[in-house]
């Protein structure tokens, strides 16, 4: 059954939000017996880009040469090695260079960000498990946790945090900030006001926001709403793009 031409995906100059019937999946070079769906990139108007893999049993795939921080959605996805589970993540610096394959199939987010070096302070490559990471509350708020996944470190230009709304629960003010980002909704549903436009955003969805974009969030429902956030960090303004 088709939808009439309608779904809730929309394109505006400073954000969009990608509902999951509007993705298009096509292997990039270096990709085989796995896909992507390319949320964010250049062409988009982001400086980065952010990708799901979809790995059927035995797939590979290879890196854009840029630094990449890789978050397992389910299923198993072997970096480098390490075999990482849902929640699961690695970081791999640009000169590292990332083997990544899946055995029995699974789901990943791919973030790559051309990276920035600071005083020739090179980041080493890591692993985590956002579940044993422990929660900070946003302004002190109880209802809203952020994990931070990235070590707070000048040598990384990026962070990525998750971020857990209690139903109920919203951001304390409307944002609006010279970093972009890049969001996946992981569970719960709720409001997303970007720009001038409240949308309702549930599991799935995916949203860039660029520069400037005003931007709040109110978690709906019974079940917290969490999503994992992508965004420049730790870097002069002059040397974002
Ligand atoms: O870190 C952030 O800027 C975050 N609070 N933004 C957001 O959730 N839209
Ligand atoms: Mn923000």
């Amino acid at each position: 059954m088709h939808n009439l031409g309608h779904t809730r995906t929309s394109r505006q100059h400073d954000h969009f939000l990608l509902t999951p019937d509007t993705f298009v999946r096509a292997a990039p070079p270096g990709m085989r017996n796995a896909t992507a769906i390319v949320h964010a990139a250049p062409a988009g108007g982001a400086a980065f880009t952010e990708y799901t893999v979809e790995f059927e049993a035995g797939g590979v795939m290879q890196a854009g040469g840029a630094q990449m921080f890789l978050y397992v959605l389910d299923g198993a996805v072997t970096v480098n090695g390490q075999i990482l589970g849902p929640a699961q993540y690695a970081y791999v610096p640009a000169d590292r260079g990332a083997a990544i394959q899946s055995e029995r199939g699974g789901r990943a987010i791919v973030i790559e960000k051309p990276q920035l070096i600071l005083n020739g302070e090179k980041p080493n490559p890591f692993t985590g498990d956002e579940r044993t990471v422990a929660p900070t509350a946003l302004g002190g708020d109880e209802a809203l946790e952020v994990r931070t996944l990235i070590p707070p470190d000048f040598a990384f230009d990026f962070a990525v945090n998750t971020m857990t709304f209690l139903p109920g629960a919203a951001l304390p003010m409307v944002e609006v900030h010279v970093m972009e980002h890049g969001l996946l909704m992981l569970e719960g549903s709720g409001i997303y006001r970007l720009n001038d436009n409240w949308y309702p955003v549930t599991a799935g969805d995916f949203i860039w926001m660029g520069s400037y974009c005003p931007q709040w969030f109110g978690a709906l429902g019974k079940t917290p709403a969490k999503y994992l956030i992508y965004k420049d960090w730790n870097r002069h303004p002059l040397h974002i793009k």
